[in-house]
């Protein structure tokens, strides 16, 4: 067990919870910067958290926000981490060409405020810094797998800003000896998935639909490829990251493409539904092959400015110097997440029943 203290910014996030989980078995002192919100928002940590007057107590909250360069000075001086993750973003991509100035303020600046404020304080290679990079940086413009020498060529104002980012933790490192790492990840879902992202949408629609709570899923373009993952196997590699003695940048990825349709397709044959497309472009229709109900739409509203077609990690370089590789497989991912939606929504429409 170790007696280190990390600081997560983006605790409350899908991977904040999962790190948090991890750390805290290893044995850390956890601290995590949470927003100021009107109404709860700590739903993914609210198992870890125990009164801080509790003895022994490891976990704790602080309020913060990216784009408050004091608040993240003051926090950081508060809490003297030895390990720094920064989690936090407008991490968005279709969002962020309606936001693009705060998501540049949030993942583009809020990581530069941390740098700073890790410099201002002389936390030196005393402090690791894990920053969240994203496969967003390629573009996905070819049809080969991108590894850490493939060149960027970001596609919307969240990849642009993240650009920036990855560039400042290694500007930080060669500049000021800092042990700063950037971790290109591809994408990785779980239960705990943000409700607007494609695969816990796609999820959520499944279990939503058995239990008759809604008819249809609209979707965007069901073409695009993504490597998909295990959001709590991309935590451990996060964390296998600082442990090294050099910091270094590294892709985590699986190593295996799917389409969205596939993953629809594989979503709803967990609760028993074939899909039968028919039609093409805007006018496609999913049906469930056996009942003929017509499942799934397209709406034109989903698809983006710019679209990233295909995202493949080569995730060699971790495998050969973290001995990292993921244990849960597409299928598994996609089973566990559609079996939790499903329990999700039988209590939903309890509680609905209930209250009449
Ligand atoms: P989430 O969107 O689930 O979590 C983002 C976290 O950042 C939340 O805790 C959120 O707080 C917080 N946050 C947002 N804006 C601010 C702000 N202005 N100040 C402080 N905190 C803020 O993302 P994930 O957990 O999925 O991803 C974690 C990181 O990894 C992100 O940076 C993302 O861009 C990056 N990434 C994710 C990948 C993925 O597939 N999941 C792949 C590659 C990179 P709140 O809960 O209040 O909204
Ligand atoms: P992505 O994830 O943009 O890859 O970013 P998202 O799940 O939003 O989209 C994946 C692909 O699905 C297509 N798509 C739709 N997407 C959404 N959200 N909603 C739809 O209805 C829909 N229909 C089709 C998209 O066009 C896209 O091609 C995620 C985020 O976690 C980022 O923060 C992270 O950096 C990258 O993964 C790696």
């Amino acid at each position: 067990m170790t007696n280190k203290t990390a600081l997560i910014i983006g605790v409350t996030g899908q991977d904040g919870s999962y790190l948090t989980e991890l750390l805290l078995e290893k044995g850390y002192h956890v601290h995590g910067l949470k927003r100021r919100s009107s109404s709860f928002n700590t739903a993914r940590v609210d198992h870890l958290y125990v009164d801080p007057r509790t003895p022994g107590a490891r976990f704790q909250m602080h309020f913060g926000d990216l784009t408050d360069a004091m608040n993240l000075c003051r926090v950081i001086q508060e809490v003297r981490p030895d390990e720094i993750y920064n989690l936090g973003a407008q991490s968005h991509v279709q969002v962020s060409f309606e936001t693009p100035e705060y998501t540049a303020n949030t993942d583009a600046l809020g990581t530069l405020r941390i740098l700073e404020a890790m410099r201002i304080l002389k936390l030196g290679a005393d402090c690791r810094y894990y920053q969240a990079s994203t496969s967003e940086l390629f573009g996905g413009l070819g049809e080969t797998a991108q590894r850490e020498d493939t060149p960027f060529h970001p596609r919307s104002p969240y990849a642009a800003a993240k650009l920036y980012a990855y560039w400042m933790t290694i500007n930080y490192r060669e500049a000021y000896g800092f042990h700063a790492s950037n971790g290109i990840l591809f994408n990785h879902e779980s239960p705990r998935r943000g409700e607007t992202f494609v695969t816990r949408k796609i999820t959520r629609a499944v279990a939503a639909i058995e239990w008759g709570m809604q008819d249809k899923l609209y979707l965007g373009n069901l073409e695009t490829k993504r490597d998909w993952g295990h959001a709590k196997d991309y935590v451990e590699g996060m964390w296998r990251i600082l442990q090294q003695d050099a910091p270094d940048d590294y892709v985590l990825a699986t190593g295996e493409v799917h389409t969205v349709r596939e993953f629809v397709e594989c979503a709803f044959d967990v609760v028993g539904r074939t899909i039968v497309w028919e039609g093409h472009g805007v006018d496609e229709v999913g049906y469930d092959r056996k009942s003929g109900e017509r499942l799934i739409e397209i709406d034109p509203r989903y698809f983006r400015p710019a679209e990233v077609d295909f995202l493949l990690g080569d995730p060699g370089k971790a495998w050969a110097r973290l001995g990292w590789s993921p244990t849960i497989s597409f299928s598994n991912l996609v089973s566990e997440m559609v079996m939790s939606d499903v329990n999700v929504m039988m209590r939903e429409k309890g509680r609905n029943d209930l209250h009449g």
